[in-house]
C-alpha cells in the first residue's frame, strides 16, 4: 500500500512536494526533445543508438521524472539520395525500402524501450503538407533565391547529380569518399561544385555540366545573427541559450563553416522522389531533404499533439526548449541549416541545445553497413530480450560524448559483471535478502545512528543533485557512473558495519543498519530508473515500493519502518555473462563481415577477357583434342598448385601436370572424363614431364570447371576438334 511506505515525518506523498529542499526545481518548463530521424535505407546498428536514441531516452526520462512538460518525437527520414540509391542497389521501389525499414527501426525502437512520444514517418501526408506550407512561407517572404545555374547531370543515366549521387574529393580534408552534400570524414557541408575530381555515383564517370533551376537559401544573408548566437547564446538582443552548456564540437564546427564563408545553398533538387517544391515551374522538383527532414520534427509534433489532445504549437514557441540530439556528421545541418529556415519562417522557437555525438567504433573498426561490420539492434533484441538494460548500461558507459568511443564484446561482458551485477546487483540483493533473512521481510526501525551511518546519509543526500545536474548539462555518461557511485557506496556502507556479524550480538544496531541499507536502495531505483528503467522496476519490485518521485531522491525516509517488502525472495537482478557469449559474439561478427565480402565478390561483374587475336581455320584444325579419362592423380611433392595425373586418351596413357591443386583433390578427378590437348609440346614441370594439357573453363570468381561430354558414351579417344 503505497500510502504506508513513506515515513511519517515526511507527511503523505501529495502534500510531500511543497516542503522539499528541491522545489525550487519543480516548475512545469516545455521540452521538445528530438532525436535525429534515421533513413530508412537500412536498419539501425549500435553506434546510432550509443550516440542519439539512448542519451536522449535517459534525457527524457530525468525530464518526465522531473515532471516536466516534454514530447519526445522522432520519425523515419524517407526522403532524399541515401533512399533512391538504396532502392537502385537492391533493385526495388523507393517505397518498398523506406516501408521495409520503417517498419524493423520502429519495431527495434518499441522493443529496446526508447519511449518516443510519436515514431512518425516523413511519407506521411502530414508532412508532405508542413513541408509544402513551410516552403511557401519562405518563398513568399522572399527568403530564397531562383537561380539557374550550371549543375553536374550524368549523361548516360539523364540525371543531375547532387548529394550522394555525386563523390569526390573533400577540398577540407582530402577524404576521396566525401558526398555531393557533405564530407562524412570532416564533418564539412559541401556543394557538387566543391569536390575535387566529381564522378557519378550512378555510372561512375564523370559527369558533365547542364543548366538547371533551383531555389537557393543565402546563407551568407545570416551570418551577422549566427555568430552571437551560436557563440554566446544571444539572439534578437536576448540570452536565448546557456552557450557554456553547448559542446564543444558543435561550436567549433559551426563557427568553422561560419569563417569560410556561408554560401547560397540549393533547397530543391531534380528528382521525383520527395515533397514536391509547391510553386509553379518547379516541375520535377523535390525539396531538399536537409530542408524536408528537419521540418519533419514539426510534423512529427502536429501527429503527437492531434492524437493526444495538445496544441503542438505550445512546444514549438514561447518558452519551450528545443533539444536536438544528432550524430556529429549532421551538426551544420541542425545549429546552422535549419536554424536560418526556422528564424526566417518567424514563428519557431531555435534549438536551445544541439547535443552531439561522435563515432562508436566496433572492435577496432568502424561501423559499416557496407561492410557487414556492425551490431544491429534488432538482431540484438531478437537474440537478447532479456538483456535490455544490461546493454543500455554499456553504452551509456562507453557514449561518445567528446571523443570517439569503442564497442567490444570484452567490455560489455566486464562492464555488466564487474560493474553491473558486482556492484548494483550484489548490493540490493545483499539489502533485501538480509532484510528477509532477520526481519521478516518488513522494514527496522532507525534508531541511534553512529558517525559511519551520519557520514553515509549526508552523501546519500548528494547524489540526486549531482547526477542531475550532469543530466542537465548532457552529460550523461558521467551522470550514470555517478549513480554507480551511489551503489558503491552501499556496498561499502554494508562492508563496514558487517550487519551479517552483529546479528549475534547486537540486532538493535543491525535494524539500523539494514533501514539505512533499504534506503539507499530504494534511492537507486530513483536515480537509476532514467538508464536503467527495466531494472529500476525491478528493485521497486523487490521492495514493493511502487514508482517514485525523482524529488524524493536523497531521503533517508523513503521506506517507512515496518513497510513489507515484496513477499518472495528476490531473483537475480544481473546475470553474469559467461566466456561462450562474447565468443559466440565476435564469431559472429567475424563470419558476417567473411559471408558480405564473398557475397559482393560473387555480385562483381563478371569481367572477361578480352577476345585475342584472329586466328585461322588450318591453324585451329593443327590442335588435336580428344577425350581422356583420369586414371591417377597425385600431388606433385613440394607444390601447393601442380597435379600430376596419368589420363588415359584411347591412344595411350600419359602423364599431364595441370596446376588445379588448389581447386581440386586427387579423389575430385580421378575416373573425370576431360578434354585433353594431344599434341601440345611435351614440357618439363617439376621435373616432371607432361604430355598434354586438359581444357579448363574458369569463371569471374576463380572457380575452375573441366570440360567434360555429358554423354557418358563418349570414350577415350573421341574426337573434340
Ligand atoms: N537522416 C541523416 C542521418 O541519418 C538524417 C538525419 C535527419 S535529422 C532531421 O545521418
Ligand atoms: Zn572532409
Amino acid at each position: 500500500m503505497i500510502q504506508f511506505i513513506f515515513a511519517k515525518e515526511m507527511g503523505n506523498p501529495s502534500s510531500f512536494e511543497g516542503r522539499h529542499p528541491n522545489y525550487k526545481y519543480m516548475k512545469n518548463n516545455k521540452y521538445t526533445v528530438t532525436a535525429a530521424l534515421p533513413y530508412a535505407n537500412g536498419p539501425l546498428h549500435l553506434g546510432h543508438v550509443a550516440g542519439v536514441y539512448l542519451p536522449a531516452d535517459v534525457f527524457v526520462r530525468f525530464l518526465r521524472m522531473k515532471k516536466e512538460d516534454v514530447v519526445f518525437v522522432c520519425a523515419s527520414d524517407e526522403h532524399g539520395a541515401a533512399i533512391t540509391l538504396r532502392a537502385k542497389k537492391e533493385s526495388t521501389t523507393p517505397q518498398e525500402i523506406v516501408d521495409k525499414y520503417h517498419q524493423i527501426n520502429k519495431k527495434a525502437f518499441v522493443d529496446f524501450g526508447i519511449g518516443f512520444d510519436i515514431y512518425s514517418r516523413t511519407s506521411n501526408p502530414i508532412h508532405h503538407q508542413t513541408a509544402s506550407d513551410y516552403f511557401k512561407v519562405l518563398n513568399d517572404k522572399g527568403s530564397f533565391t531562383k537561380k539557374t545555374t550550371e549543375q553536374y547531370y550524368d549523361e548516360d543515366f539523364k540525371q543531375f547529380l547532387a548529394d550522394r549521387y555525386i563523390s569526390g574529393k573533400c577540398p577540407n580534408c582530402s577524404n576521396d569518399g566525401a558526398y555531393g552534400d557533405q564530407c562524412e570524414k570532416c564533418g564539412t557541408a559541401l556543394s557538387p561544385m566543391d569536390l575535387i575530381n566529381p564522378i557519378s555515383t550512378l555510372s561512375g564517370k564523370t559527369p558533365i555540366k547542364r543548366e538547371t533551376t533551383h531555389w537557393f537559401l543565402p546563407m551568407d544573408q545570416h551570418e551577422e545573427w549566427l555568430r552571437p548566437w551560436i557563440k554566446e547564446g544571444i539572439l534578437d538582443g536576448k540570452q536565448q541559450h546557456d552557450p557554456k552548456t553547448w559542446r564543444n564540437q558543435v561550436n567549433g564546427q559551426c563557427m568553422s563553416w561560419i569563417d569560410g564563408g556561408l554560401h547560397a545553398r540549393a533547397m530543391t533538387r531534380d528528382l521525383d522522389w520527395g515533397v514536391k517544391v509547391p510553386v509553379e515551374g518547379a516541375d520535377g522538383k523535390v525539396l531538399y531533404v536537409w530542408l524536408d527532414a528537419p521540418i519533419g520534427y514539426i510534423s512529427a509534433t502536429k501527429e503527437w499533439a492531434a492524437k493526444n489532445n495538445k496544441n503542438w504549437k505550445d512546444y514549438w514557441t514561447g518558452d519551450s526548449k528545443l533539444i536536438h540530439f544528432i550524430g556529429k556528421d549532421n551538426i551544420v545541418f541542425h545549429a546552422i541549416i535549419f536554424p536560418i529556415l526556422l528564424k526566417e519562417h518567424g514563428e519557431f522557437n531555435l534549438p536551445y541545445n544541439v547535443p552531439a555525438y561522435e563515432f562508436l567504433n566496433l572492435e577496432g573498426d568502424k561501423f559499416s553497413t557496407s561492410r557487414n561490420w556492425a551490431v544491429w539492434l534488432h538482431e540484438y533484441m531478437a537474440e537478447n530480450p532479456d538483456k535490455i538494460d544490461e546493454l543500455k548500461y554499456v553504452l551509456t558507459s562507453i557514449a561518445p560524448e567528446s571523443k570517439d568511443a569503442e564497442f567490444t564484446w570484452k567490455e560489455f561482458q566486464a562492464r555488466i559483471n564487474n560493474e553491473l551485477a558486482d556492484i548494483l546487483g550484489n548490493f540490493v540483493n545483499r539489502a533485501v535478502v538480509l532484510t528477509h533473512k532477520y526481519f521478516d521481510a518488513n522494514v527496522p526501525n532507525r534508531g541511534e545512528l553512529t558517525d559511519v551511518d551520519k557520514d553515509v546519509i549526508a552523501q546519500m543526500a548528494e547524489f540526486p543533485a549531482k547526477i542531475e545536474g550532469l543530466i542537465r548539462k548532457y552529460k550523461i555518461r558521467e551522470a550514470q557512473s555517478e549513480a554507480m557511485n551511489f551503489a558503491r557506496l552501499g556496498n561499502k556502507y554494508l562492508a563496514e558495519t558487517e550487519p551479517w556479524k552483529l546479528a549475534k550480538t547486537d540486532m538493535e544496531r543491525v535494524e539500523t543498519i539494514m533501514n539505512i541499507a533499504l534506503q539507499i536502495t530504494a534511492n537507486l531505483t530513483i536515480v537509476f530508473a532514467p538508464f536503467l528503467p527495466e531494472k529500476a522496476k525491478t528493485i521497486a519490485f523487490f521492495l514493493n515500493c511502487g514508482t517514485l518521485d525523482w524529488d524524493l531522491a536523497g531521503s533517508v525516509d523513503i521506506l517507512a519502518a515496518s513497510h513489507a517488502l515484496d513477499s518472495n525472495k528476490p531473483s537475480i537482478l544481473v546475470s553474469k555473462i559467461e566466456d561462450p557469449f562474447v565468443e559466440a559474439q565476435v564469431a559472429k561478427l567475424e563470419a558476417s563481415k567473411l559471408e558480405k565480402a564473398a557475397e559482393d565478390k560473387a555480385a562483381q561483374p563478371i569481367q572477361h577477357p578480352v577476345q585475342k587475336a584472329e586466328t585461322t581455320f588450318d591453324d585451329f584444325m593443327k590442335m588435336d583434342i580428344r577425350v581422356g579419362e583420369i586414371l591417377e592423380a597425385e600431388k606433385v611433392k613440394k607444390s601447393d598448385k601442380l597435379l600430376k595425373m596419368l589420363v588415359d586418351t584411347g591412344l595411350d596413357k600419359r602423364t599431364i601436370v595441370s596446376g588445379i591443386a588448389e581447386h581440386f583433390t586427387p579423389e575430385d578427378v580421378i575416373g573425370k572424363k576431360v578434354s585433353v590437348l594431344m599434341n601440345l609440346a611435351p614440357r618439363k614441370i617439376r621435373g616432371v614431364v607432361s604430355e598434354g594439357m586438359i581444357l579448363i573453363a574458369e569463371n569471374s570468381v576463380g572457380e575452375l570447371s573441366f570440360l567434360s561430354p555429358e554423354e557418358t558414351t563418349f570414350n577415350p579417344g573421341s574426337d573434340i576438334s
